[in-house]
């Protein structure tokens, strides 16, 4: 389970110092779980993360920063927001915005993502949210944004940070709900073309993108 709280004065800038008193949960390659269609990954500095969320009365907030020994995004062009965040170094999150726990999120006619899906930045600042209900909506305070910093930790590691804001339009709500379903991966190339691995916080590991029955209960808290 994960509690988020009312926060206010998060700037979408890849900085994290706004962040500052919020926790963070770290996700490695032993404590995390791996989409099983992808190599596993061995070394953290490869691939791991941490992320936090907050919320204010319009809109959830994440926070990542990846660790990624090789950044890539030649499968999404600059400026893209429709895209193959997948086939590159991306964040993708993931909602169950009417808890449901779905099995299929995207099934019978992807009825069920009009009440969240996924939504995905990448390395170079491409979206992606063709896989929600809301494709193609980046960009906007209404619907949903974004920012992507590439960083170099101390030890000269090479990180990226990401903060998403989303509204809970994209949601299907009008107002900031009690509970959600959350979950939220990390897709890693390293060398071009398709994706190396992707890590998840949960999951089921034959299809952690569309089970909402493995997904993170959210608390939202007033
Ligand atoms: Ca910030
Ligand atoms: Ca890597
Ligand atoms: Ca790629
Ligand atoms: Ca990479």
């Amino acid at each position: 389970m994960l509690v988020s709280e009312k926060r206010t004065g998060i700037v979408l800038d890849g900085a994290l110092d706004d962040w500052e008193g919020i926790r963070f949960q770290r996700v490695t390659p032993a404590n995390g779980v791996l989409d099983a269609s992808t190599i596993p990954v061995y070394r953290e500095y490869d691939l791991s993360f941490r992320f936090a969320v907050c919320h204010n009365d319009d809109a959830l907030y994440v926070a990542v920063e990846v660790i990624d020994d090789v950044i890539n995004s030649d499968s999404c062009p600059d400026g893209a927001i429709s895209c193959p965040a997948w086939d590159d170094d991306a964040v993708e999150v993931f909602i169950d915005g009417n808890h449901n726990h779905a099995e299929d999120a995207r099934a019978n006619d992807r009825a069920d993502l009009k009440f969240g899906g996924e939504f995905a930045l990448v390395a170079n600042g491409a979206a992606n949210s063709d896989y929600s209900g809301y494709p193609k909506s980046f960009g906007r305070e209404d619907t949903w944004q974004g920012s992507v910093k590439q960083v170099q930790l101390p030890g000269g590691i090479p990180a990226v940070r990401y903060e998403f804001r989303i509204s809970w339009n994209m949601m299907g709500l009008n107002a900031r709900p009690d509970r959600i379903g959350f979950n939220i991966s990390v897709q890693d190339d390293d060398d071009g073309g398709r994706r190396d691995h992707a890590l998840y916080f949960v999951g089921n590991p034959s299809r952690p993108f569309v089970d909402e029955r493995y997904f993170a209960d959210l608390i939202l808290k007033d």
